[in-house]
């Protein structure tokens, strides 16, 4: 009986981490990483890895039959500032990959999937402060559309072909084991390598622009928590918001100052600021809390604490 899970995109960011959480929880041998090139040695070295690229539908389905997987997380995807530089091929990745993993699950070949959208669904009309769950949704950038699209299509391949896929809308990510790559949030990650490695930074963000944002292990943990949930508890099939903290660059740079008292910031807005101000400040995630009992456990001091003490220990490696 097939009951592997498949990692599509699994040397990013979050695919990483989720990768090296599920084979602890599962087993190694019964997580299969994937992506469309080798990343870390541990991670291709500790369990299954498959080269795979995520727009080639034979080769997904190839994997799954030939892997007996029954659960699949997407998370492959070209993120907000570099689909801006490629928007015919962000619309490609984000779109197809989609589209072949819900066809995959349509056809009953896999029972689950995992899809993660974005807070980049959200466009300047929104309501910027706690944005509710249902508003209005004006996306500016490629990556935006397509995660409004992608939650359109999760929905309706719930609703007119029985697909159980769980998504939510992740807020910018920081962690500190393996670098973003291409976001708008990006700038919360680089600051800490920067104040470790040369006591300064200048952002890319404006030093008053809010964002809403989680560390790592709270973003795992919704993932596997919306995953793991009954599929009754699953109310909304398209994506469900998720708060972790929000904060402005000058928050997160004072709060380094405390441990890092030569660290300086300088700003340099460019062209991810403007789409920043599209954005949220703040989200509201009762529906998420509601349901499946979503709750996040880093404030911005324990963020800091963590991502300070982890690279520390791992630049002086
Ligand atoms: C990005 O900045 O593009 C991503 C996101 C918020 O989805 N981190």
């Amino acid at each position: 009986m097939a009951n592997k899970t498949l990692i599509i995109g699994a040397c990013g960011q979050i695919g990483s981490e989720l990768t090296e959480k599920l084979r602890a929880l599962k087993g190694n041998s019964n997580v299969v990483a994937s992506d469309i090139r080798e990343g870390d040695a541990k991670l291709v070295e500790s369990g299954p890895f498959q080269i795979l690229n995520a727009t080639d539908y034979d080769a997904i389905k190839a994997c799954v039959l030939d892997n007996e997987v029954s659960e699949v997380y997407l998370m492959a995807a070209m993120l907000s500032a570099t689909g801006e530089k490629h928007p015919a091929k962000a619309w490609d990745l984000n779109m197809n990959s989609l589209f072949h993993v819900l066809n995959l699950a349509k056809e009953k070949l896999i029972s689950k999937v995992f899809w993660p959208s974005s807070i980049a669904v959200f466009g300047p009309t929104t309501p910027k402060v706690n944005t509710p769950q249902y508003t209005v949704m004006e996306p500016t950038t490629v990556y935006g559309i397509t995660k409004q699209v992608g939650e359109r299509w999760c929905a309706y391949y719930h609703e007119n072909y029985d697909v159980d896929v769980r998504s939510i809308r992740y807020p910018g990510i920081i962690s500190w084991k393996t670098l973003p790559g291409g976001g708008t949030t990006d700038y919360a990650i680089e600051i800490f390598h920067k104040a470790l490695e040369e006591r300064r930074y200048e952002s890319f963000i404006d030093e008053n622009t809010a964002l809403p944002m989680m560390y790592m292990d709270d973003a795992i943990k919704a993932t596997l928590d919306i995953m793991s949930a009954d599929a009754s508890q699953i109310k909304i099939r398209s994506s469900y918001n998720v708060a972790g903290i929000s904060f402005k660059p000058k928050d997160i740079a004072s709060l380094i100052k405390r441990r890092i008292s030569e660290f300086e910031i300088s700003y340099k807005p460019d062209y991810r600021q403007q789409i920043a101000d599209t954005w949220p400040s703040s989200i509201d995630d009762t529906c998420a809390r509601k349901d499946w009992n979503w709750s996040h456990q880093y404030d911005l001091e324990a963020l800091t604490d963590e991502m300070i003490t982890n690279l520390e220990s791992t630049l002086q490696h």
